[in-house]
């Protein structure tokens, strides 16, 4: 029983992490203007812990929102984002039970009054 499990390499996926498909913008995105929300899409059902916003040189700044349950696809409402770097810290429960993170960064351009013009 176990060999036969062991010789199939979907068993061996199956117990792996949950891991992200992508994201909303995407890791490493180079935005305009600080988006409304993130979008966090994982592979199979996972629960989404906690997210963060960090800025260069200001504190970790924790997101709230309303705990749910397993999901695959996760929108967090982020803050207005500081031009330059942010990175968004997420944690999460995998599917098998153990704990999963990563960062999308996000850099938003410094707003121009040109751009502002109708
Ligand atoms: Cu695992």
């Amino acid at each position: 029983m176990f060999a036969a499990l062991a010789m199939l390499g979907i068993a061996t996926t199956a117990l792996a992490h949950s891991t992200v498909k992508n994201t909303v913008p995407a890791n490493e995105a180079v935005l305009p203007a600080s988006p409304p929300a993130v979008v966090i899409n994982f592979n199979e059902p996972a629960r989404l812990v906690s997210v963060s916003v960090v800025h260069a040189g200001a504190p970790e700044r924790k997101l709230t929102f309303a705990p749910e349950a397993e999901a695959t696809s996760f929108t967090t409402a982020v803050p207005q984002l500081e031009p330059g770097r942010n990175e968004i810290k997420w944690r999460a429960l995998s599917r098998d039970g153990h704990p999963i993170s990563g960062t999308i960064v996000l850099t938003v351009q410094p707003a121009t009054g040109a751009a502002k013009a109708p």
